[in-house]
């Protein structure tokens, strides 16, 4: 059940981070920060101290961040280890339902991406499907890395948003 903000600046500290320490992806320190700038106002002041303490990171730390993604059809998907928010934006999206020549399209073209910017390609799954993932993921490799880091980290923000109001009451009807 989505709580409102009253209730998520009464959480316990652990509460917190048990609760949202994934609403970017593998990386509970990012929950961890923004506890600090409790209360909130509302869901967009949380989300907005998420986003900041993002944008704050040196360019190392916004890479490390893109690098705690894993791969979209990769083998945490094949082998199950996917946390279940990865896993459901991947089904989402069909990943796990790849022809085998899609499925080697995924592969080679991750590969490709990861030796050129040395971070995972991300895009936010929900908001997109198969053929665009493909066909996304082919152009952007031939962008400069300081664009792809931009952007990857577009993509985390939008992957964090939609985590968000899973759990979060907005003050406008949630749409999900
Ligand atoms: C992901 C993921 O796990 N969920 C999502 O929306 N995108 N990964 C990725 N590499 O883009």
């Amino acid at each position: 059940m989505r709580m409102d903000i009253a209730t998520v600046n009464a959480l316990p500290y652990e509460d917190f981070v048990n609760i949202f320490g994934n609403v970017v992806e593998k990386c509970p320190i990012v929950t961890a920060a923004v506890w600090s700038a409790r209360p909130f106002l509302n869901f967009a002041a949380l989300e907005g101290a998420i986003r900041d303490f993002i944008d704050a990171l040196p360019e190392s730390g916004k890479e490390g961040i893109l690098r705690c993604h894993p791969d979209l059809a990769g083998r945490d998907l094949q082998s199950g280890t996917l946390t279940q928010e990865s896993r459901e934006e991947q089904a989402g999206a069909g990943m796990d339902a790849l022809s085998s020549a899609e499925a080697s399209s995924m592969t080679r073209l991750n590969a490709d991406y990861k030796a050129r910017f040395g971070f995972p390609f991300v895009v936010c799954a929900r908001m997109s499907d198969k053929a665009n993932i493909l066909r996304q993921l082919a152009e952007r490799c031939k962008n400069e890395r300081a664009v792809e880091r931009a952007r990857g980290i577009e993509e985390v923000k939008k992957i964090c948003h939609l985590r968000l109001l899973g759990l979060v009451l907005t003050d406008a009807p949630n749409k999900l």
